[in-house]
């Protein structure tokens, strides 16, 4: 057993809302990132491993990087500088649907310093639903010349995630594992990740800026003698006004909420669930650097 082994730290990054988090899980082919069609669903890194044979790639899904506003978005644009920090390859996501916009420029700026140094795949994504693909790629290419490699895609298209996955391994540099080769394919604590399953299914069912405004902390996980994985969480929202909105006429917002969230949770643990909601106020906490500890924004 002396094969030589080849490894690396893989960072997806790009604006909010381009597929990073969906590319995350198609590559891995087993679901640890938010998904949801609204712009800044991821808020932490999440790191997802790849093991084939002697090659083994951590992914890291960053959240996407924009002009913050107040002090959780200081947290997600630090998480994004953080996965760049110490990384063997750069995936850099952008939206193949419309040509480069002020938020992609924040991006390849954030990139320039590592042109030369960390090799970069310009990824465009969503060609499947793009017009005018190749030129908006083209577009994309001009803000950051130096990059290794450009190539369009479908994170949804399972041959186009199997050959960049192939090309992902193949580039990785001679070194030694990071993570035992049979490593679960996320380091994510289970509370975090089922706090990310049922904001993201929040996410999904709220609008304006409710589905911001909302942070989700897993209370209690235990085993139930049926058989039944017994979950509390509490949904906090900023503001007073916030909680009619996702507890909804009759309890109906938070039950449709939780009644997906149970659902993908069941067929994602292959077992049975039972999931207690309450929503709380938590003042302001997108503001206040206490409150984001708190919430598991550290
Ligand atoms: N048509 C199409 N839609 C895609 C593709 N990849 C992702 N999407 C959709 O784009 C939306 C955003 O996807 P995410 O994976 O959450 O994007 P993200 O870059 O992680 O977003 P943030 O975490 O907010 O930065 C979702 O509705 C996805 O289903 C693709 O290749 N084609
Ligand atoms: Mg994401």
């Amino acid at each position: 057993m002396n094969e030589k082994t080849y490894s690396g730290f893989v960072a997806l990054v790009g604006k909010p809302n381009v597929g990073k988090s969906t590319l995350l899980n198609n590559l891995l082919g087993v679901k640890v990132a938010p998904i949801s069609p609204r712009p800044q669903t991821t808020r932490k890194n999440v790191r997802g491993v790849l093991t084939e044979q002697n090659r083994q790639a951590v992914f890291v899904d960053t959240p996407g990087l924009h002009r913050p506003q107040d002090a959780l978005g200081e947290f997600i644009n630090e998480q994004v500088r953080e996965a760049l920090a110490d990384v063997n390859l750069i995936l850099w996501l952008v939206d193949l649907r419309h040509p480069p916009t002020e938020e992609d420029r924040l991006v390849a700026e954030a990139l320039r310093p590592l042109v030369g140094r960390v090799p970069i795949y310009l990824v465009g994504n969503k060609k499947d639903a793009a017009k005018y693909p190749e030129e908006a790629l083209r577009a994309y290419a001009e803000l950051l010349p130096g990059v290794e490699e450009v190539r369009s895609i479908s994170a949804l298209d399972e041959r186009d995630v199997a050959d960049l996955r192939a090309e992902i391994l193949a580039r990785l540099p001679e070194g030694p594992f990071f993570f035992p080769p049979d490593f679960a394919r996320s380091d994510q604590p289970m509370e975090e990740w089922i706090a990310e399953i049922l904001r993201e299914e929040a996410m999904k069912r709220l609008y304006e800026e409710v589905p911001y405004a909302i942070a989700v902390k897993v209370d209690e996980v235990a085993e139930r003698e049926n058989g039944v994985l017994y979950i509390a969480a509490t949904l906090y929202v900023e503001r007073e006004a916030h909680k009619p909105i996702v507890i909804g006429r009759g309890g109906r917002k938070l039950k449709e909420i939780g009644r997906a969230a149970r659902k993908q949770l069941e067929v994602l643990l292959g077992r049975r669930v039972f999931l207690d909601l309450r929503v709380k106020v938590y003042r302001n906490w997108r503001k206040d650097p206490e409150a984001l500890r708190e919430l598991g924004y550290r």
